[in-house]
C-alpha cells in the first residue's frame, strides 16, 4: 500500500506513534510518506519506502496567522498524485483531519477517490478540540473521515461525550516495539546521574499545565526526605522555569536535573528506578509505556487512559488527581526495598510487552482495508 502519514513531528506522543506507526508498515513492505512541516523527531533513517515532504508556508505580511492547513491541504493533493498514494492516515484532528478532508474533495474533483483514517490522541479531543471555537470543524472532520480510530477507550468515550458523533470509533492502543528491548542494556552509564546509593526517578513530558510539573517536585520532595535519590526532568515546555523555580524554593535544585529534549529516552530510562506520571488527564500515556519497556515502574494518576496501561499494585500505583502524599508514599513503599523494586521492575516490563507493536500493526492494516471498503 502507499499510505501518507500526517503528523506533528515534533516530541509529542502523537507524532512519535505516527513516526514509529510508520517505519514499522515501511518494515512490512508498505511505502509511507510522512508529510509534515519538519523532519519527524524519531525519522532518523530515511530508506527506499520511507519519504518524507516538507510542508512550507510562505510568510505573507498580509495574514496575522500563517494558513498552515491551506499550504498542508495543496501539500496532500500534489503528494497524492505524483506518487500514486492510496491512503491517508492523519493522527491528531486538529487541524490534520480538516486537511485531509479538504485534499480528498480536491482530489475528488480531479476524479481520485482516496480514503482518510484520523487517529485521536488526546488534547485534539479534551483540551484544544473540545475549545467551542475548534469544536464545529473538528466535529465535522471526525464524521467525514472514512475511518476513526482512539488510542484508547477513555478517548474514545470522552469523544463520544464531548462531540455529537456519528462515526464508529475503534480503539487502537499504542504500542512500543518488544524487539528493540529485547537486550537489557548492561552499560547504563548510571553514575553519571547519581551515586551508588541513590533512586533515581524521571520524568518525561512536554512540561505542560496538564502534566502537573509542580506536583512531581512536590512527590519527589517528599521522596528525598526519606530515601537518598535524584529526580532527572526530561522535556521542554512552558512549565519548566517555574519548576526550577520550586526546586530552588524548596531547597532540593542540587537533586533535580533538568536535561531538557532529549534522543535518548531509553538510555535515561535503562538507569531509572521510577517513573512519575501526575497527569491532570491523559488520554493514554505513552511516556509511561516506554518507562515500564524499561522495567521501570510507574507512579500515576488514575485519569484518561492511564489506568489501561499502569496497572495499580502491579506495574506501578495509581491515586487521584492532585495527590501528592498518596503518591510519594507509594514510591517510597516501592524504592525502600530492594526485592520490591525488582518485582515491580520486572511486572513494569511484563505489562508492557502486552502492547507490543507485532500485535498493533496488523490491526491498521485492517483498518486501513476497511477505509478502502467504505471510501
Ligand atoms: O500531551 C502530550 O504529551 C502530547 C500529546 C500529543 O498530542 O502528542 O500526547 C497525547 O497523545 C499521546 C499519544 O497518543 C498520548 O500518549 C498522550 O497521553 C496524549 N496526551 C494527553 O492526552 C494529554
Amino acid at each position: 500500500m502507499k499510505i501518507a502519514i500526517v503528523c506533528y513531528p515534533t516530541f509529542g506522543g502523537s507524532g512519535v506513534v505516527a513516526t514509529e506507526l510508520g517505519i514499522a508498515l515501511a518494515n512490512r513492505g508498505h511505502e509511507v510518506h510522512f508529510i509534515t512541516y519538519r523532519q519527524p523527531v524519531r525519522l532518523a533513517l530515511l530508506s527506499g519506502n520511507i519519504h518524507f515532504h516538507e510542508v512550507h508556508v510562505p510568510e505573507y505580511p498580509l495574514f496575522h496567522y500563517q494558513p498552515y492547513e491551506l499550504a498542508l491541504s495543496s501539500k496532500l493533493v500534489d503528494t497524492v498524485k505524483l506518487y500514486g498514494i492510496e491512503l491517508l492516515h492523519v493522527h491528531y484532528a486538529i487541524p490534520h483531519a480538516y486537511a485531509g478532508f479538504m485534499a480528498k474533495k480536491m482530489l475528488q474533483e480531479e476524479g481520485i477517490s482516496i480514503p482518510m483514517v484520523t487517529t485521536l490522541h488526546g488534547t485534539d479531543i479534551t483540551l484544544v478540540g473540545n475549545h467551542p471555537f475548534y469544536k464545529p470543524a473538528v466535529t465535522f472532520s471526525i464524521n467525514n473521515s472514512d475511518v476513526v480510530t482512539s488510542v484508547s477507550q477513555s478517548l474514545k468515550d470522552d469523544t463520544l461525550r464531548l462531540f455529537n458523533i456519528r462515526k464508529e470509533i475503534h480503539v487502537v492502543p499504542n504500542f512500543i516495539d518488544k524487539r528493540k528491548y529485547s537486550q537489557d542494556f548492561t552499560d547504563c552509564q548510571r553514575d553519571m546521574m547519581a551515586n551508588e546509593d541513590e533512586r533515581i526517578i524521571t520524568h518525561i513530558s512536554n512540561f505542560r499545565k496538564v502534566k502537573r510539573i509542580p506536583d512531581i517536585i512536590q512527590i519527589f520532595y517528599r521522596v528525598q526526605q526519606k530515601l537518598p535519590s535524584k529526580l532527572i526532568m526530561v522535556g521542554e515546555g512552558p512549565e519548566r522555569t517555574e519548576a526550577e523555580q520550586l526546586c530552588r524554593t524548596l531547597g532540593i535544585e542540587n537533586k533535580v536535573l533538568f536535561l531538557g529534549n532529549s534522543n535518548e529516552i531509553d538510555r535515561i530510562l535503562c538507569f531509572s528506578d521510577l517513573f512519575l506520571l501526575p497527569s491532570k488527564t491523559e488520554s493514554f500515556g505513552l511516556a509511561a509505556l516506554e518507562a515500564m519497556i524499561n522495567s521501570v515502574p510507574v507512579i500515576s494518576s488514575n485519569t484518561g487512559g492511564i489506568p489501561e496501561i499502569n496497572t495499580n499494585g502491579v506495574s506501578g500505583f495509581l491515586s487521584d488527581v492532585g495527590d501528592v502524599e498518596e503518591m510519594a508514599a507509594n514510591a517510597i513503599h516501592i524504592l525502600e526495598d530492594d526485592t520490591r523494586l525488582e518485582k515491580f521492575k520486572k511486572n513494569a516490563k511484563e505489562e508492557a510487552l502486552k502492547f507490543d507493536i507485532a500485535n498493533i500493526v496488523p490491526v491498521y492494516e485492517e483498518i486501513y482495508q476497511k477505509a478502502f471498503s467504505l471510501a
